[in-house]
């Protein structure tokens, strides 16, 4: 089965580095082999043909102009991929590799995180290979504009909810927002991750970051009697996922030792002084980590010219548990076979689908837990929900209440995918069990819309 839908797909290899979307889908069809021939209605329904088929895709051509008027041409997209379970909901990514293909695997991945919440949200992605870096405040502000008077026809509250995703955070969605609003003159919740000052939820930038250590903590706990106190943990990335979670994993004692952004790593054995880091990062600032070192002369700074043939730095440092933070395809066999070697005991994907499939393979193989980021980075889009939810009440939920709502929601997603696997005979296997648990209730969903 998986080969002949991969085949109509165009690819028949499991592991293609160029093709995202395949990748995506292979995963996904391999954990789902077995429970697809348990029900003779998902051929009838033709689920799995419905199911690798966005609904539609759309396409835009983005123009604006730099400050020194200066015309610019980009392409923006939104793939609007399964709204069975309710409006199409997923995130906008500004990066300069953003392609049809990356943006179909990230909205297709979408679907099934979606479905693990539990929560009545579809899926979706887009964005644009627009690329924010060395762009002034102005110029980022121009763009967001362009970008929704082409996008603003195909989204709404009840429609496509777009979010943040990569170079795109509050100041973005705030920009985009404006324009959504001079356009339609229409205040619904279109768009989460706003700013709080209109709209937006206390503890959305947290939400990914603080979710994925949630998950974890309860994985450790319920797996291996552990906890997270003065462990040593490796995180890549420095971006928003990657400075939450290392601030809530700082929060519960764990020792932070690594960060990393396109261009090097830092590894700081005494910890990542998280407020150099923010300071580095922070929206519209974007310096180099190497400036790191300029202030913490003890921390050492690897370009990405001296990585590890076919590996990445993060990953050959000792830690007890692991979290990739910053793109697909981060975490390769060789760093698998590293971080084996060194001990680490827990995977746990911030970003999405990081690891790839030898990778992954292997720790389940050798017994390292591994969390999907389906199931482990969650939090971001569960909260963006809870916004939706308080833009359509015109209600404004305190923090406390937010974070609390959210480490409920990551513990259920972890009971989830843990029951699942052990109730399908792959105890442990949590992502077979996230594919499993969150194609049940898709797959039902579309059954019983009919066709
Ligand atoms: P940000 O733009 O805030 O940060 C991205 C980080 O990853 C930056 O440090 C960036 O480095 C680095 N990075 C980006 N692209 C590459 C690349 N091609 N090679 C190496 N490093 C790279 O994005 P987020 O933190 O929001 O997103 C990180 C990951 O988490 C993504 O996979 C995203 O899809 C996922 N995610 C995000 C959610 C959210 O709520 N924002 C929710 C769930 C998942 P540099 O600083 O040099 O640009
Ligand atoms: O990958 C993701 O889940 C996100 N980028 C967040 C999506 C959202 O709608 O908040």
């Amino acid at each position: 089965m998986v080969e002949s839908v991969l085949k109509k797909l165009g690819q028949t290899d499991n592991c293609v580095l160029d093709d995202v979307f395949v990748q995506a889908v292979s995963e996904v069809l391999t954990s789902l082999e077995l429970t697809i021939r348990s029900d003779s209605r998902y051929e009838q329904f033709a689920i799995i043909e419905r199911l690798v088929t966005p609904d539609r895709i759309i396409q835009f051509k983005v123009q604006w102009l730099d400050d020194h008027n200066n015309v610019h041409v980009n392409n923006g997209y939104r793939v609007q991929f399964n709204n069975s379970l309710g409006p199409y909901k997923g995130g906008l990514r500004f990066h300069p590799s953003v392609t049809v293909d990356v943006l179909k695997f990230l909205a297709f991945e979408q679907i099934f995180k979606n479905s693990l919440t539990g929560l009545p949200i579809g899926g979706a992605k887009g964005g644009s290979d627009f690329d924010p870096k060395g762009k002034s405040d102005f110029e980022i502000m121009k763009f967001c504009h362009a970008f929704m008077r082409e996008l603003h026809p195909y989204i709404g509250a009840r429609i496509d909810v777009p979010a943040g995703d990569i170079g795109v955070g509050s100041r973005e969605i705030g920009y985009l927002f404006g324009e959504y609003k001079h356009i339609t003159r229409n205040y619904d919740g279109v768009l989460s991750g706003k700013p709080y000052a209109f709209g937006g939820s206390l503890m959305r930038p947290q939400a990914t970051g603080y979710g994925v250590v949630y998950f974890a903590r309860e994985m450790l706990k319920e797996e291996l009697q552990e906890s997270l106190e003065e462990k040593v943990c490796t995180v890549s990335g420095a971006g928003n996922v990657a400075i939450h979670t290392i601030e809530k994993l700082q929060q519960l004692g764990a020792i932070v030792v690594t960060c990393s952004d396109s261009d090097g790593t830092i590894y700081d054995p005494k910890g990542i002084d998280l407020a150099l880091l923010r300071h580095l990062k922070d929206e519209g600032r974007r310096l180099s980590l190497v400036e790191y070192i300029n202030t913490h002369p003890h921390a050492l700074y690897t370009p990405k010219t001296e990585y590890p043939d076919g590996g990445h730095t993060v990953w050959h440092i000792p830690c007890f548990a692991a979290f990739p933070c910053a793109t697909q395809n981060e975490l390769t066999l060789i760093d698998a076979q590293k971080l084996v070697e060194n001990g680490c005991v827990a995977v746990v994907e911030g970003a999405n689908m990081p690891t790839l499939p030898d990778a992954i393979e292997l720790f389940l193989r050798e017994g390292v837990l591994f969390s999907p980021g389906k199931a482990s980075n969650a939090g971001g889009v569960a909260v963006s929900e809870f916004e939706m939810s308080q833009n359509a009440s015109m209600e404004k939920w305190e923090f406390e209440k937010v974070d609390r709502k959210l480490d409920e929601l990551m513990r259920q997603i972890y009971k989830r995918v843990s029951l699942t696997a052990k109730e399908y005979g792959v105890e442990r296997n949590f992502v077979d069990g996230a594919n499993i648990a969150a194609f049940k209730r898709l797959s039902e969903a579309m059954i019983l819309e009919g066709v």
